[in-house]
């Protein structure tokens, strides 16, 4: 049987980090007189923390100088990880763990596909890192999704030709970037 890659987001498909980010971000946009909805979260969902920080300047057609940008992005991301400090394995979205573990018992090729900085401390304190071979983040990558390289980066490491490889992804960015890739994309999520 040809080898497959099966490549994991990790905010919104793991774990439901979305609701994190949003209060992260809110407190932002509060500050700055932005009325920041749940709707509008749906717009940064698998979009880099810079990105994010630029949609919700626009929203509220702000221009902020980088001095500002810098300072909000810190008070984020610090504001973010206050709210992972007691993360646990409860955390684990339903029938990941399943899945995970049928995949190493087949002794297929798991690799996490996720725009976040913070995916190596997310995955260590829910207990998920020894299910992945192959870990590639914000941190390694220069183009955000919808660009395809994490996943591209991922399924290479792995040896694996993207069109073997199977992704599974919560956000529109995410799915784009897999099928521009050339790889199959599984939506995770409600249907609306
Ligand atoms: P951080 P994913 C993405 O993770 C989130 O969906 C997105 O909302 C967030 O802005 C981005 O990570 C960056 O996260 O601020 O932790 O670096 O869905 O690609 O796993
Ligand atoms: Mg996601």
């Amino acid at each position: 049987m040809t080898s497959k890659a099966f490549i994991f987001d990790l905010d919104g498909v793991i774990v439901d980090t979305a609701k994190y980010h949003y209060l992260a971000w809110r407190k932002i946009a509060t500050q700055l007189g932005i009325d920041f909805t749940p709707e509008n979260n749906e717009l940064l969902k698998g979009v880099s923390r810079v990105r994010s920080l630029d949609i919700i300047l626009e929203l509220g057609k702000i221009n902020a100088s980088l001095e500002d940008k810098t300072k909000w992005l810190i008070q984020k991301n610090t504001d973010y990880l206050s709210y992972l400090v007691d993360m646990d394995e409860s955390e684990i979205l339903p029938g990941v763990l399943p899945i995970l573990q049928f995949l190493k018992d087949k002794k297929q090729c798991i690799a996490l596909g996720s725009a976040s900085k913070n995916a190596r401390p997310i995955l260590e304190k829910t207990g998920l890192m020894a299910y992945f071979d192959v870990i590639v983040d914000g941190n390694d990558v220069t183009h955000a999704k919808p660009n395809p390289e994490v996943f591209l980066m991922a399924s290479k490491i792995l040896n694996i030709k993207p069109e073997h490889a199977i992704v599974f992804e919560d956000s529109v960015a995410g799915i784009q970037a897999a099928n521009i890739g050339g790889m199959t994309s599984i939506g995770i999520g409600n249907e609306s």
